[in-house]
C-alpha cells in the first residue's frame, strides 16, 4: 500500500531531474579535465562537499563534515510542533568519491536521490511547516571515500562512521607517496580526532542507500528496481613477484626468472580458478613490470588482486586455492612472491526487515506489478562498513548493460524517479514499523 500520498508525479519527476542535473554539475568537479576523478582528502573533494553542504541546507539541515571528511546533513525529528534533537536517525546515503576515469551516477546518484527524499517527505513547506512526521531524524550522509581509489584502502569514509578506523592505516600511501596522515592534515582535518565521527548504535535507526546495480541484471530481466539481499565478502591484496633483471638479448630462456611472465600466469590462474565458482570473482586490474625497460627481463612485477564473493568462507577457501598454485608457478619458474592484504570486508546481509521495507517501497511504485527482483551485490558499497553499526537496507537502480566504473555508465531519469519514489515509500514504511 502507498503511504507517500499528496505527491504529485510532478515533483516526483522535477525531484529526478534535479538529481540528473546534479549528476552533470558534480562531474564537472574533477581532478582531469575530460574524465571524471576525485578522490580522498583531493581539492575536488573538498568541492563537491561544499555544493552538498548547500544542496543540504537548502532543505533546512543541519550541515557538518565530519572529522573523516564525510558530509552530513540532519532534520530532526519532529514532535508535534517541536524538533527532538536527541532522536535516533535513519541515516540516507552513498558516496561522493569516485573510481579513475569513472561514471557520473555511482554513489553519486544515492547521495542526490537522498536528498530529494528528504525534500519529499521533510522539507519545510512553503508555508514553513515541516512535512510527514516520522519517528527518527533523517540523516543524510554523502560519503567520502569508499573506493579507495587514492589509499588502496575502500570505504575509509564509512569506516570511520561505524567506528571501525584503524591506526594502521595512518601509514597508507598514495601514489605520490603523501600517507593518509598527511592527506588529513592537508585537507584541514585532524587525524587525532578522527574517532568523533564514530557513530553508536543507539544514535541510528538504519541505513538505506540507494545505489546503480553495476552489472547487467536489471536490464536483461526488463526491470527498473531490485531489492538488494547482501553485499558481496571482498578481499583486495597487493601481491609481488621477485625473479632477475637480465639483459633481454643475452639472457637464454632457461636462464630467465622472469617475474612478469609469472605474474601473468597468476593472473590466468585467478580467472580459471574463480570462473569455475559461484558467485566469486577476481580481478587483476594492475599489473607493473620493473625495472620496465624494452630491453630489460623484468626483474619484478607488482600486481593487484580484488577477490569478492557472496560469502566470506567461500571467498577465503578460493584465496587459499590461489596462493596454492601461485606457490606452484612461481616454483617453477623459480621466482619469489608475497601478498600484502589491504582490504577486508566481510559479507552483509541487509536486515530482513530493511529488505522488507525496499520490497514494499517498490511494490508501491508498481501497482500491480509482480514482487521485484531480490539481488545479491558483487559490488562493494558504504553499507558494508555501516553494517557494524546499524541495520543496513539497499535498493538497486536498472544501469543499462551493466556498465560501471567507465565514463559510458548510464541510469534514466525514469528509473531515478520510481527510485526515489520508492525509496521514500520505503521511509515511511520503516516509520510505520517504528513507529
Ligand atoms: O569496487 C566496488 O565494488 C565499488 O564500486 N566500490
Ligand atoms: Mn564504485
Ligand atoms: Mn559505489
Amino acid at each position: 500500500m502507498a503511504l507517500l500520498t499528496g505527491v504529485s508525479p510532478d515533483r516526483v519527476a522535477a525531484a529526478a531531474r534535479r538529481v540528473m542535473a546534479r549528476c552533470e554539475e558534480l562531474a564537472r568537479v574533477t581532478a582531469t579535465p575530460g574524465e571524471i576523478q576525485r578522490v580522498y582528502l583531493s581539492p575536488e573533494h573538498a568541492r563537491v562537499n561544499r555544493l552538498a553542504a548547500e544542496w543540504m541546507r537548502e532543505l533546512g539541515m543541519r550541515t557538518r563534515q565530519d572529522a573523516a571528511g564525510n558530509q552530513v546533513g540532519r532534520l530532526e525529528r519532529l514532535r508535534g510542533d517541536r524538533l527532538d534533537s536527541e532522536a535516533p536517525a535513519l541515516v540516507l546515503g552513498s558516496h561522493l568519491d569516485t573510481v579513475l576515469d569513472a561514471g557520473r551516477y555511482d554513489g553519486i546518484v544515492g547521495v542526490l536521490m537522498a536528498l530529494e527524499v528528504a525534500r519529499l517527505l521533510r522539507a519545510p513547506a512553503a508555508d514553513g511547516r515541516f512535512g510527514v512526521d516520522l519517528p527518527f531524524a533523517l540523516e543524510v550522509i554523502a560519503f567520502s571515500d569508499e573506493e579507495g581509489t587514492r589509499f588502496g584502502k575502500a570505504l575509509l569514509g564509512s569506516s570511520a562512521v561505524a567506528g571501525l578506523w584503524r591506526d594502521d592505516w595512518w601509514a597508507l600511501t598514495d601514489a605520490d607517496g603523501t600517507t593518509l596522515r598527511e592527506a588529513f592534515l592537508e585537507f584541514g582535518l585532524d587525524p587525532a580526532r578522527v574517532g568523533e565521527a564514530a557513530r553508536r548504535p543507539e544514535e541510528l535507526a538504519g541505513y538505506l542507500e540507494a545505489h546503480i546495480e553495476q552489472g547487467p541484471e536489471l536490464d536483461r530481466r526488463g526491470e527498473p528496481l531490485a531489492v538488494v539481499s547482501s553485499i558481496a565478502a571482498a578481499r583486495r591484496f597487493q601481491l609481488v613477484v621477485e625473479g632477475e633483471a637480465r639483459h633481454a638479448g643475452g639472457t637464454p630462456y632457461d636462464m630467465r626468472r622472469d617475474a612478469l611472465l609469472g605474474a601473468s600466469e597468476a593472473a590466468l590462474a585467478v580467472e580459471r580458478i574463480c570462473s569455475a565458482e559461484h558467485h566469486i570473482i577476481g580481478t587483476v586490474g594492475q599489473l607493473e613490470a620493473f625495472p620496465g625497460a624494452v630491453n630489460i627481463v623484468p626483474g619484478e612485477a607488482r600486481f593487484s588482486l580484488d577477490l569478492r564473493g557472496e560469502f566470506d568462507g567461500a571467498r577465503d577457501r578460493v584465496w587459499d586455492e590461489i596462493s596454492r598454485e601461485l606457490d606452484g608457478i612461481m616454483g617453477r619458474r623459480h621466482l619469489r612472491w608475497n601478498a600484502r592484504e589491504v582490504h577486508n570486508a566481510p559479507a552483509v546481509m541487509c536486515a530482513p526487515l530493511l529488505q522488507d521495507v525496499v520490497r514494499e517501497g517498490i511494490l508501491s511504485t508498481l501497482p500491480g506489478g509482480d514482487e521485484p527482483p531480490t539481488l545479491f551485490s558483487p559490488a562493494g558499497h558504504d553499507g558494508m562498513a555501516l553494517g557494524a553499526v546499524t541495520d543496513v537496507g539497499m535498493l538497486f537502480l536498472r544501469n543499462p548493460d551493466g556498465v560501471s566504473h567507465h565514463p559510458d555508465e548510464l541510469v534514466s531519469g525514469a528509473d531515478v524517479a520510481l527510485g526515489i519514489r520508492a525509496l521514500a515509500e520505503s521511509v515511511l514504511q520503516l516509520a510505520a514499523d517504528r513507529g
